[in-house]
This record gives C-alpha cells, sequence and structure tokens, in this order.
C-alpha cells in the first residue's frame, strides 16, 4: 500500500494529505500520479462537497529537485505536473489548501490551483525556481498572476521571494492566517461552511468565475455568466432556496 499520499474521506469532506516527511513532503511523480487517481475517485463520487490539501508539517518542499536534476527537456515533460493540476483547478467541488510549514515551487503550486489557502502563520511560502535554474512549470506563472497580480507575482517569482502566512494573507494569497494549531480545525471549518451551500450553485458560480477572468471581453463573460445564471433556473435548488428564503426557514439543498 502507497502510504506516502492518503485520501480520508469524513462527512462528505476529503482530505488528501502527503506523507514523505524525510524529504519535506517533496512531490515525486508517484505521489502526483496517485493524487490524480483520487482526483479521479472525487470527480465520480458526488457525495464528496468539498477537497482539502492537507499535510503534518509541511505543505511540500516544492517538486522532487532529485528526481528532475538529470532529466533532459523530454523526462522533464514528462516529469510536470500539469494534467493533474488542471484536473484538480477543473473541479466543481471547492478545494481549500491548507499550509502548513514548506510550500515552495511544486508545492505552492499545487496550493494556487486550489480555490482558497488558509495558511499558517509562520509558514514559508514561494515560487523559488529562479533559484534552481529553472522557473515554475505546474501554472505557477499563470495562477499566481490572476491571484496576486502581474506585478506582485513577478516580484515574487523573479526574485524567488519568500512570504510567511501573514504576508501571503496581507497580498490575497491567502484567505485567511491562523495560529499552526488551528490550521486543519480553520480548513475544516471552511469546508463545513462551504457543504452546507448548494453544491449546483456552487459549482455554477465557480464555473462563472472562472470563465470571467479567462474571457477578457467583459461583454462576452457576463454574458455567459447570465446564461449559466439562468441555467440554474431550472434546478431545485434554485426553487428551494428563494421559496425557503420566503418561508423564512433554512433551505434543504438537494443538490440537483
Ligand atoms: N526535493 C527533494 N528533496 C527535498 C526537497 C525537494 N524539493 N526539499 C527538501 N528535500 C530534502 C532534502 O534534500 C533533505 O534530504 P536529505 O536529508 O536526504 O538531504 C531533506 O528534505 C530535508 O531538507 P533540508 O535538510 O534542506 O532542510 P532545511 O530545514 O535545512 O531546509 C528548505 C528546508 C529550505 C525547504 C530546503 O530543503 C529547500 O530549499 N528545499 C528546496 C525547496 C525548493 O527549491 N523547491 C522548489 C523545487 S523546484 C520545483 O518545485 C519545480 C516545480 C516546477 C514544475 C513542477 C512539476 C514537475
Amino acid at each position: 500500500m502507497d502510504v506516502q499520499v492518503t485520501m480520508e474521506v469524513k462527512e462528505r469532506i476529503a482530505t488528501i494529505s502527503v506523507n514523505r516527511p524525510e524529504a519535506l513532503n517533496a512531490l515525486s511523480k508517484d505521489i502526483i500520479d496517485k493524487i490524480d487517481e483520487m482526483i479521479e475517485e472525487i470527480k465520480r463520487n458526488k457525495d464528496i462537497r468539498v477537497l482539502i490539501f492537507y499535510s503534518r508539517d509541511n505543505f511540500a518542499a516544492g517538486a522532487d529537485i532529485k528526481v528532475m536534476s538529470e532529466c533532459n527537456p523530454r523526462q522533464a515533460r514528462e516529469f510536470v505536473f500539469t494534467e493533474t493540476y488542471n484536473k484538480i483547478h477543473d473541479l466543481e467541488i471547492p478545494t481549500i489548501a491548507a499550509i502548513d510549514g514548506y510550500a515552495f515551487g511544486g508545492g505552492l503550486e499545487l496550493a494556487l490551483t486550489c480555490d482558497f489557502r488558509i495558511a499558517s502563520k509562520d509558514s514559508k511560502m514561494g515560487l523559488t525556481e529562479l533559484n534552481l535554474g529553472i522557473m515554475p512549470g505546474a501554472g505557477g506563472t499563470v495562477r499566481l498572476a490572476r491571484i496576486i497580480g502581474e506585478s506582485r507575482a513577478k516580484e515574487m517569482i523573479f526574485l524567488s521571494k519568500v512570504i510567511d502566512g501573514v504576508e501571503a494573507e496581507r497580498i490575497g494569497l491567502a484567505n485567511a492566517a491562523v495560529d499552526k494549531e488551528e490550521l486543519y480545525a480553520a480548513a475544516l471549518s471552511w469546508a463545513e461552511r462551504l457543504k452546507r451551500k448548494s453544491g449546483v450553485s456552487l459549482a455554477a458560480a465557480k464555473k462563472s468565475i472562472e470563465n470571467g477572468i479567462c474571457i477578457t471581453d467583459i461583454h462576452s463573460s457576463t454574458n455567459t455568466e447570465a446564461e449559466i445564471w439562468a441555467s440554474l433556473f431550472d434546478s431545485y435548488d434554485q426553487k428551494e432556496g428563494m421559496r425557503a428564503f420566503i418561508e423564512k426557514r433554512r433551505p434543504e439543498f438537494l443538490d440537483k
């Protein structure tokens, strides 16, 4: 059994954890392939409503430098994690990266695929690849700029700048910075709140926000938003949600 990465599902919340403490949870291709299988399982299991990435002590100190060091371009292309990271990005359910310790390189890039990042205050984050003579290669150059803006992304990437959780929250890289001991509980509390929403409307909002970011023409993205919005009026949850408001009670969503 592979114990370097595990997935636990509890009360409709899945938690994926890397367990490779001897390498500060550096991500090997085997670990990423296993995570890929878990993502496929999550896509099949409609009961899972939120995904958390949380690994004890260190989120991940990057992709495995020891394996990459001798790669030629073809081998590096095979090693790259992009396909799996895009699958995580595309998940319909909300995703949270709970970041403790180091989140460097491919580790931070994994966190960037998530909808939310919650960091412990003294965690350390950086896209430090330029220190190794490479650049971020698993979505970092694209996603970091989307999340914190072009100029700050360039500052972090060009200078291999490492920031802590407090600074990450200040610049919008993290949604919250909490004490280390409270990290997983804080992520769970976010997941609980997300879980109570309609899965249908949440997935629609996620899709529409993505569309708005990707399509620069505001007319096109707002029109697509309107189409997605209108399509929700075919759902049970829209009827229930509005009825509940009118009847002054909590909605009982059925995800359909
Ligand atoms: N890969 C492999 N092993 C690692 C990694 C890593 N990324 N990080 C740490 N380790 C290992 C160390 O080699 C060491 O093992 P050993 O005892 O066998 O030598 C062990 O973990 C403990 O590490 P340190 O002794 O260095 O611990 P320190 O507390 O002194 O330092 C640091 C911690 C600062 C995190 C330090 O380990 C470090 O700088 N690590 C590298 C961080 C880094 O540069 N990450 C980016 C890697 S490049 C990358 O991720 C490319 C992504 C782009 C494409 C992604 C898809 C392929």
